[in-house]
């Protein structure tokens, strides 16, 4: 029967779900509680590699002391329940990215490892002499070198999308680089040094009018908004585990599966193969194809563990709130005095790169450190657009759904410190 009390108590346990409580939040996260020379902890680096919830650190450690045996060999008990862990953390990928199908998820060790295996694999096969490539000026180092290794192995060439001055991509240039020879597209969806999230749905559907097949660089996405690989109708996207609160060493490359099918493997060794002889081998069916070796099966499980928890967190909530810090950071940084913001388009992820006349970045990240405070300084592995603003380094700070207001606070307080250090 329904009471007056249980009415209340469910509207108090729906807006429980829908406040999105920061503070709960934190609990979760016990590297938080941390005091680093004496202060309390606050972490402001979770573009390079984000901190792991209870329920990540509990997934893989009851996966070490309750469930772990090698994958898809065994017939005993432990290798088929741990079996059916492994692949059923490829299905919760399946579901996070919205894939058609679980086999067009293949487990790498991170981004870098994606990237590499299309560059090596896809483009090896199907990219010659007097192709073009597409990248853009926003890309992490990982989503050049790779390319630069098959351009000066192929001869082909790399061709950059320009950038304005905000850090938006310029996209009537990109359409005027999209030529006959153009066989790839290969695209950040957000840059890790400035924050833009860049059209890859538009980027994709020119590239696909002239037939061109686009890789998405998701690494900064997955853990700030939902993505929906079927909406998008890109061919490849890779992430890394760690950045969506994963364990590290587990990542993720999406590819449609008729590509991955015509594409030949990229390692060669165990549970890739279907029969080997010493004349000849036949290769094992996608995903496995791609997955040469004992792959990092508690990673993979706590990655599903990842998953299930932002899931529950909900986008909605994860997105207001990372929102609301980025306007609240946005403002707070811009009254420092002699501070330049580097990414000021509208359309960003929380992450905010700046320089200070007078201090060096590494300074600042120094001075900050010993506040408690961690933020990243340096070229962000992305120099070519560093370049391109005329700087070597910036300090970057970079938010996940655990910061609060009190950390933009402490981050502004900290500046402050140091402008006057210096000044
Ligand atoms: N792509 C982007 C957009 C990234 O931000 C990174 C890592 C990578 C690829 C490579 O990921 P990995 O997991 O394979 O190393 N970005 C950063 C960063 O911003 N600071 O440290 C690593």
């Amino acid at each position: 029967m329904t009471t007056a009390a249980g009415i209340r108590r469910q509207v108090q346990r729906d807006s429980d779900r829908l406040a999105f409580d920061v503070r709960r939040v934190r609990e979760d996260f016990p590297i938080l509680k941390q005091r680093i020379y004496g202060r309390p902890l606050v972490f402001l680096d979770s573009a390079a590699s984000a901190q792991k919830p209870r329920a990540v650190i509990r997934a893989v450690q009851r996966c070490y002391e309750r469930e772990y045996a090698n994958i898809h060999r065994g017939v005993y008990f432990l290798s088929e329940r741990a079996t059916e862990l492994f692949e059923g953390a490829r299905a919760k990928v399946q579901r996070f990215l919205n894939a058609r199908e679980a086999r067009e998820i293949i487990f790498v060790r991170g981004a870098t490892e994606a990237i590499n295996l299309v560059a090596q694999t896809y483009g090896r096969k199907f990219l010659n002499r007097a192709d073009e490539v597409v990248i853009s000026t926003l890309e992490h180092h990982s989503n050049i070198v790779p390319w630069q290794m098959l351009r000066d192995e192929k001869g082909l060439t790399l061709r950059i999308i320009p950038i304005d001055d905000s850090g938006a991509l310029l996209m009537d240039e990109y359409e005027k680089l999209l030529g006959a020879r153009t066989k790839l597209v290969a695209v950040t969806h957000c840059s890790n040094a400035l924050g833009t999230i860049t059209p890859v749905k538009e980027i994709i559907r020119l590239a696909h009018e002239k037939g061109i097949p686009v890789l998405v660089d998701g690494c900064q996405a997955v853990p700030h908004m939902p993505v929906d690989v079927r909406d998008l109708d890109c061919d490849f996207y890779v992430f890394s585990g760690h950045k969506l609160y994963g364990p590290s060493g587990i990542g993720v490359l999406y590819g449609k599966a008729a590509l991955l099918e015509a594409m030949p493997p990229y390692q060669g060794g165990g549970d890739m193969i279907s029969t080997v002889t010493f004349e000849k081998t036949e290769y094992n069916v996608i995903p496995h194809k791609f997955e040469a070796g004992t792959p990092n099966i508690a990673g993979a499980i706590g990655l599903g563990a990842a998953i299930d928890y932002v899931a529950a967190l909900g986008f909605d909530e994860i997105v207001d709130h990372e929102q609301e810090l980025l306007e609240y950071a946005t403002e707070a940084l811009s009254e420092t005095n002699s501070l330049r913001l580097f990414g000021t388009v509208e359309d960003k992820v929380c992450i905010l790169s700046f320089i200070i006349d007078g201090v060096h970045p590494h300074d600042l990240g120094t001075i900050l450190d010993h506040e408690g405070i961690a933020i990243r300084a340096g070229h962000h592995c992305a120099q070519p657009l560093m370049d391109r603003f005329g700087v070597t380094a910036t300090a970057r700070a970079s938010f996940g759904l655990y910061n609060t207001r009190e950390d933009v606070d402490a981050l502004v307080a900290g500046v402050r410190k140091a402008v006057e250090f210096f000044g």
